[in-house]
């Protein structure tokens, strides 16, 4: 049988009059998959590997949390891989996303029991944890209120238990910045987006997604107090953090 094809982004193929700040609804939905895919260099690898570093921390009677769930790939990599007795908890303040993410995962279910939560992270309580996965969700989350978000996670692990941090970075060296912003975008044309969907898409990104050097995440996971910090995955601007309790 074949593979039914992924809807295409092609949000900013036109010309648009008026941008609008991103937002995560009902159009974004529609070709999520698609869009992340071509988007974010790595992609693929980093849910497949966060399902392998889920099964090696988690714990019976835990939670895993996946916060910015979107449409569950995050969740359906960990379900397919953790073999302990656990929940998962998957959570996406975007209704028609966690909405998604409900179907998404009902229709495989194999593997822990799956809670999908429409909530703001920031109002979410993590408790029991032993796997935490932000996959480029922080970035989405303003610098000021980062910190509290990450305290809350720390909190709420077991000793011994795993933040994966995945984010979007700059870099504090301004032509290594450009020069991988601009592999990036070599990489989004190779993925078949013209020049005005690279620039449109930037523009509509510039104020909602915030950008950091790593050194700055590095830095506000061991405040937090997480023992260790390891970057386990980098391609251009984009990296995964394992910080262990
Ligand atoms: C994946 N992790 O496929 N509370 C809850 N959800 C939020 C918040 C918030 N405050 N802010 C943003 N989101 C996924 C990909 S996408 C990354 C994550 C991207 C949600 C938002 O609705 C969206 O679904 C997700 O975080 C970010 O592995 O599009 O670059």
């Amino acid at each position: 049988m074949k593979k039914p094809r992924r809807p295409r982004d092609a949000l900013y193929a036109e010309p648009l009059e008026r941008l609008v700040d991103f937002t995560f609804d009902e159009s974004v939905v529609q070709v999520f998959p698609d869009m992340i895919n071509r988007s974010v260099p790595g992609y693929a690898t980093v849910i497949d590997m966060l399902g392998i570093l889920a099964a090696r921390y988690a714990r019976t009677n835990t939670r895993c949390y996946d916060l910015g769930c979107s449409l569950g790939a995050a969740t359906l990599a960990m379900r397919r891989q953790i073999a302990v007795d656990c929940r998962i908890v998957a959570v996406d303040n975007s209704p028609t996303m966690a909405s998604g993410c409900r179907t998404n995962v009902c229709a495989d279910s194999a593997g822990p029991a799956v809670d999908v939560l429409c909530a703001d992270i920031r109002d979410v309580r993590i408790e029991d944890a032993s796997v935490t996965v932000m996959n480029f969700t922080l970035q989405f989350i303003a610098p000021a209120e980062r910190a509290a978000v990450l305290q809350k996670i720390y909190d709420g692990l077991r000793p011994g238990g795993v933040l994966i941090l995945s984010e979007k970075i700059s870099f504090e060296d301004g032509a290594a910045d450009q020069l991988m912003s601009d592999l990036h975008d070599d990489f989004k044309r190779a993925r078949g987006y013209s020049d005005l969907e690279i620039s449109q898409k930037r523009a509509a990104l510039e104020k909602v997604l915030i950008t950091e050097p790593v050194a700055a995440h590095c830095a506000r996971l061991l405040a937090a107090g997480f023992a260790t910090v390891q970057p386990w995955f980098q391609c251009l601007n984009f990296v995964s953090l394992l910080a262990i309790k």
